[in-house]
């Protein structure tokens, strides 16, 4: 079935020629510009960086990388290139997990990375003017010494950049306490696919003059233009941080103890995480342990580890105390144990245990992962059904997938499900779980994409989790912005 407007396909699009580099290097001085074609002819391993994603899961096809310093260089490049038909990938930190900042065919990757500049920060409101092109630790770091804290932090905070945080909507171990990045940022400065700079770089709390337009670029994975610059909402950092890491008998305890630790803890609770025994012995393997006694920790299902940001580090770690006693002294107790961080080295390591989890995935194998919204109760369940599907197939064990695991931010409802091919990505493997792992969503009326975005992963999957309305008004969207289909072709839609 045709769309009233269809996307133009791939075959519109033209490969970048020498002519072109001649004109982009009218635009960027010469160490700006990185492509495998005359007269640069860098070589193929100069844009492996850009090239191939975080997880070396996505090959990507560019012959050219721009990296502009200015919202100006931006904007002329992408004029130009809507006018020669050039497809444009927007690339910040190449941290992400669905393959939307690889070029699919032959499009320009456009790095962000250059552009990492604060622009201003106000200690009173805690308003941050940046360049897209900013590393998320950096900010963190920067704006640490006014004593505010990101509203958001991830695993991958090193490497990720705001500009790409925002394009993909990242939750991350913040999401309890801070909310959406929708809810934060306040202003955005995008230059639009016909190189237009959309100024909306406000730094209002309230502003209800008609269409909120930067809320359509958070989240929309370079798709509708190319974010240059953010202002964003930074919170003052908690006078104290402590946190606590508890094992479970049975995953079906995680409830009741989600419902025990709010009602107990209350405005300062903010994080609740999930470790699945599977993760937390994968952990322990790659050296990030052992934080629990393992004697204490028996044969434990699963794990939670819970933090607190408070006023009083004294208040906050007597409640956490006495939170852990009142667990411990139940007649039927939810945990087998528990430890709660008496320094900060200890907060840090029980924090590393969980943001490591993705990192010894990738040393373990090829992670095929799933970043799934299902009801709470399903956690386990969602997980033990992919297990027992390999089983049936005779896909689990040394051959196949070797381990499949859970864990993710149980206070929002977002379970990352990871399986391990040991020995690479092989299409059987592929087959056995997709779209297995998307019906299982769907019957749970979940989503197919809790934080990570679809990218070029999970275009086919989009299904599962918007009908077939939402589905079309989306790509009308995107066909007001980006009628030639230039930007960031091939991701977050489905082909038609
Ligand atoms: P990129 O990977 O460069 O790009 C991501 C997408 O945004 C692409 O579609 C790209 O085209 C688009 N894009 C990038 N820059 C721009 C721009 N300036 N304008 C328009 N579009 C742009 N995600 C979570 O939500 N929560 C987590 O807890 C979390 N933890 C992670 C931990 C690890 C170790 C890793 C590797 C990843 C993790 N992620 C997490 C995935 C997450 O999506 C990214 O880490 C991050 O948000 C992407 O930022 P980036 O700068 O690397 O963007
Ligand atoms: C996290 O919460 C990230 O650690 C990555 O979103 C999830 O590794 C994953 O699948
Ligand atoms: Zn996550």
């Amino acid at each position: 079935r045709r769309h009233a407007h269809s996307i133009p396909s791939f075959t519109h699009l033209n490969a970048v020629t020498h002519d072109d580099l001649a004109h982009f290097a009218k635009i960027l001085p010469p160490n700006a510009i990185l492509s495998t074609l005359p007269p640069n002819l860098n070589s193929a391993d100069d844009l492996v960086p850009y090239n191939v994603d975080w997880m070396g899961k996505y090959h990507g096809q560019a012959t050219t990388v721009l990296r502009p310093r200015t919202t100006q260089q931006v904007s002329d490049i992408v004029k130009f290139c809507a006018s020669r038909r050039i497809g444009i990938v927007p690339q910040c930190g190449n941290t992400g997990l669905v393959g939307g900042s690889i070029s699919l065919q032959k499009e320009i990757v456009l790095s962000l990375g250059a552009m990492n500049s604060v622009r201003s920060f106000d200690p009173v409101s805690g308003v941050l003017a940046a360049d897209a092109g900013c590393i998320l630790e950096s900010l963190s770091d920067y704006i640490a010494r006014y004593n505010h804290i990101m509203p958001l932090d991830l695993g991958a905070k090193g490497s990720c950049q705001i500009g790409g945080n925002i394009s993909t909507n990242a939750g991350g171990l913040r999401f309890l306490r801070y909310g959406s990045l929708h809810g934060t940022v306040l202003g955005l400065e995008v230059v639009l696919p016909d190189g237009t700079v959309l100024d909306q770089l406000s730094t209002l709390r309230k502003d209800n003059t008609g269409y909120d337009l930067k809320q359509l670029f958070i989240g929309a994975e370079g798709t509708l233009g190319v974010i240059t610059g953010v202002s964003i909402l930074t919170p003052p950092a908690p006078r104290a941080s402590n946190n606590i890491f508890l094992a479970l008998p049975h995953f079906k305890n995680v409830l009741p103890l989600f419902q025990t630790v709010k009602r107990q803890l209350g405005e300062i609770l903010s994080a609740f995480e999930y470790i699945d025994r599977t993760a937390y012995d994968m952990g322990l393997e790659h050296g990030l342990g052992p934080i629990l006694n393992p004697d204490e920790v028996g044969d434990a299902q699963c794990f939670v580890l819970a933090e607190t940001s408070g006023g009083n580090h004294d208040h906050d770690s007597e409640k956490l105390n006495n939170l852990l006693e009142s667990l411990m002294s139940a007649d039927e107790p939810l945990i087998y144990t528990g430890t709660l961080s008496q320094s900060p080295g200890q907060f840090a390591s029980l924090w590393a245990l969980r943001e490591g989890l993705t990192e010894c995935l990738q040393k373990e194998g090829k992670p095929y992962k799933y970043d799934l919204s299902v009801p709470l109760a399903e956690f386990q369940n969602v997980v033990d059904a992919v297990r027992a599907r390999l089983i049936s197939k005779g896909l689990y064990g040394d051959h196949g997938i070797t381990k499949v695991m859970g864990y993710g931010h149980v206070g929002d409802g977002n379970l990352h499900l990871n399986a391990i091919a040991k020995y690479g990505y092989r299409p059987e493997l592929e087959a056995a779980l997709e779209p297995f792992i998307y019906e299982l969503v769907a019957s749970h009326k979940g989503s197919v994409s809790a934080e990570h975005g679809i990218g070029s992963m999970k275009t086919s999957a989009l299904r599962y989790s918007k009908n077939d309305v939402s589905i079309e008004w989306m790509r009308k969207i995107k066909h007001v912005f980006d009628p030639l289909n230039i930007m960031n072709p091939g991701k977050v839609l489905p082909s038609v």
